[in-house]
């Protein structure tokens, strides 16, 4: 039977992610619900850490494994993948290509020059940037990047959209569940509700595989979904947990109740905060002081709330918000109300 210990991990984290009770938020929300975070954004030291780094743990022993000099890959301007992946490789000592498309629509003078590309910059990132639009797909772009490293003499390592749909996308956060587990433990907590951002998919996915392992129909894991390309975000999440889940040993049909992607929290557009994104980035900052970023954890910040005031997250219930990082795009929207102005 294979194994999650069957894949090659090189340690890029301070060690488990903390998490933590909210209990200010939780107040603010009415006290039923007992509310917990696990940090991604304080996982690492490098690059100020993310969800990424967490994936990147397995692709990056990939590549190194197999004798490449340099990650290739692709994200907005404000990717905070592209980041990570920059981050990574001067960690260990390779170098990073990454293509940053026009993903989003922001009118902030400063958006092409401050917050994540800017720390890319700072690394020393070889940055292309492409006008193309969002999607989690794979790019033409991307391809170019690839070639030009091979002309150039180098060896690359191809890493998509948010290191997504790639064989070892899901491992980080199956891991990740493995984690909880061991921290429930510690802590005699259960947590019935897990609530995750998604968009690339991998991170939602790799959850599910590895929830999947423990079989604990009692435990509801949630998406939020980040994308507003709905359908193709349940496709790459539902494949990638099918391909993680056999990869890992689980060995059963995942059932369609693992996996769940709620539209609603989504705002106008990938990349654009609405009024209820502000609202929740405030009140988690307001309340227990935890920052979130308007394009993924402001969202999904977002759903927890929704889905406590609506009981769909009924009183009794202990929940665990995955903060997956993100903060750093913060300076690029100080143009939004609420954000800065
Ligand atoms: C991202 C992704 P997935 O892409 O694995 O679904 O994760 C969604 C997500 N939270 C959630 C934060 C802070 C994220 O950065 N970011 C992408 C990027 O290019 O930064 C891959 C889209």
């Amino acid at each position: 039977m294979p194994s999650l210990d069957d894949y090659a991990r090189v340690p890029l984290l301070f060690g488990p992610s903390p998490i933590h009770p909210l209990p200010r938020l939780s107040a603010a929300l009415g006290g039923g619900v007992e509310i917990w975070a696990k940090r991604e954004d304080c996982n690492s030291g490098i690059a100020f850490g993310g969800n990424k780094v967490r994936k990147l743990e397995y692709l990056a022993a990939d590549a190194i494994a197999q004798g490449c000099d340099t990650l290739v890959s692709i994200g907005g301007i404000q990717s905070n993948h592209t980041r990570q992946v920059t981050g990574v490789a001067c960690a260990l000592g390779l170098k990073a290509v990454t293509v940053q498309e026009g993903w989003v629509d922001w009118p902030d003078a400063a958006y092409d020059k401050v917050g994540n590309i800017q720390l890319t910059r700072i690394m020393g990132g070889d940055i292309r940037v492409d006008p193309a639009g969002f999607d989690i797909g794979i790019r033409d772009s991307w391809r170019r990047a690839i070639d030009s490293v091979i002309e150039a003499g180098g060896t690359p390592y191809p890493i998509p959209a948010g290191a997504s749909d790639h064989p070892l996308g899901g491992m980080g956060f199956a891991n990740w569940a493995r984690e909880v587990a061991q921290q429930e433990v510690e802590r005699g907590i259960f947590f019935d509700h897990v609530i995750v951002c998604t968009v690339t998919g991998s991170t939602h996915a790799g959850m599910i595989a590895g929830f999947a392992l423990e079989d604990r129909p009692d435990r509801r894991l949630i998406g939020i979904d980040a994308s507003k390309t709905l359908d193709q975000t349940i496709d790459q999440v539902t494949r990638i947990a099918t391909d993680t889940a056999a990869k890992i040993g689980v060995d059963r049909d995942l059932r369609p109740d693992e996996i769940t992607v709620l539209p609603g929290y989504e705002g106008p557009a990938y990349g654009v905060p609405d009024e209820q994104t502000i609202e929740a980035i405030h009140l988690a900052a307001r309340t227990d002081g935890m920052l979130t970023d308007p394009v993924y954890e402001g969202k999904s910040m977002a759903g927890l709330i929704g889905l406590i005031r609506s009981g769909e997250i009924p009183p009794g219930s202990k929940v665990l918000y995955a903060h997956l990082g993100g903060q750093t795009a913060l300076p690029a929207y100080a143009g939004a109300k609420g954000l800065g102005s």
